[in-house]
């Protein structure tokens, strides 16, 4: 599996080697589905925008115990001091000297097994003690979904009361038509984007916020109900359609409130988070997601 920044690198590795597995972006954004890890080797990359301990809490979390992590720079450290000058806006960061290191490893659970660092070379290993991923938990909703989740289902009628009695229309979508990876996501609030698709309709890519659960501040059904307040106004009911959506995130565990008020407060604060997270550019970009034109 590789995973970088660059298009141009990874269509040249898929040219070399159509098995090999390629993620393009961020390490943070790779699915934990993708697989747990018995080595890691970290292309030193100078014009990384976050800190060597955020990417080793993400490498580390996708690794058994007892991996290698392994970072390698091959010309040394030093190589880079004339380029630095050159574009200090685009060399942002050094590789880590032996203090640094320790200081930034001292509280994950990582070892040292080597080091070195001279003109010659940087090259560091280290390696995993505990793994994370092993640890058993009950939802861990630090790490839940493999976003983006695209499905798509029909409208149905709910218990006739999100409009009504709260002011927040939900759309409930008929759980046997979604996939499992959705139906079965730990119970709580999630938000993304949402195009309701029908005749007459307005065909936009909304904002939404979604409910999955069995709503234990009301005794209505144990039943669990995927729920999609859409931040739009329609002109009418839509009930019939098809709702497609691609969930991009987890905003909070599903709760037992102890008033209809402190319910509404609550989901107009679930609705801000939503609005301002799908603002960041990367997922801003799957309003114009291929799946929005099929
Ligand atoms: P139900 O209990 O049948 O789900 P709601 O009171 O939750 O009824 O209303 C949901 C219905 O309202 C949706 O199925 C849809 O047809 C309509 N609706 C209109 N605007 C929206 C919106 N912005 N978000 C979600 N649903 C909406
Ligand atoms: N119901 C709950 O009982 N607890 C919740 O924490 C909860 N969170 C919700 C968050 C959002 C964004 C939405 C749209 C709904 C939520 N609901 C929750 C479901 C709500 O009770 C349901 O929409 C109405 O009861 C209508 O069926
Ligand atoms: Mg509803």
């Amino acid at each position: 599996m590789v995973a970088h920044w660059s298009l141009l690198e990874l269509a040249s590795i898929k040219a070399a080697d159509d098995e090999i597995r390629c993620w393009h972006g961020n390490l943070e954004k790779l699915p934990h589905s993708w697989g747990t890890y018995d080595a890691v080797f970290l292309g030193h990359s100078p014009a990384m925008a976050f800190s060597a301990s955020t990417l080793f809490e993400s490498v580390i979390s996708r690794c058994r115990t007892g991996a290698r992590v392994v970072i390698n720079q091959s010309r040394g450290n030093d190589f880079l001091a004339p380029y630095r000058e050159l574009y200090p806006h685009i060399l942002l960061r050094d590789l880590p000297e032996l203090e640094e290191l320790q200081s930034m490893i001292n509280n994950l659970p990582l070892d040292f097994i080597s080091f070195q660092s001279d003109s010659s070379a940087y090259l560091v290993a280290l390696e995993v003690n505990e793994s994370p991923s092993e640890t058993p938990k009950e939802v861990n909703y630090e790490d839940i979904g493999d976003f983006p989740l695209y499905a798509s289902a029909k409208v149905v009628t709910g218990f006739g009361r999100g409009s009504k009695q709260m002011g927040v229309p939900t759309a409930n979508l008929d759980p046997e038509e979604l996939p499992k990876e959705v139906r079965e996501l730990p119970k709580g609030v999630y938000f993304g984007w949402v195009q309701v698709r029908g005749e007459g309709l307005d065909a936009g890519v909304h904002k939404m916020v979604m409910n999955i659960g069995n709503r234990p501040t009301f005794a209505d059904s144990d039943a669990t109900t995927v729920e999609v307040h859409i931040l739009h106004d329609y002109e009418g009911d839509f009930y019939g359609k098809d709702a497609a959506i691609v969930v991009l995130g987890f905003i909070r565990p599903e709760m037992k409130f102890s008033s209809l008020d402190a319910l509404v407060t609550r989901i107009g604060e679930d609705i801000k988070k939503a609005r301002s997270s799908l603002e960041e550019e990367v997922l801003k970009s799957y309003q114009t997601d291929r799946f929005f034109r099929m």
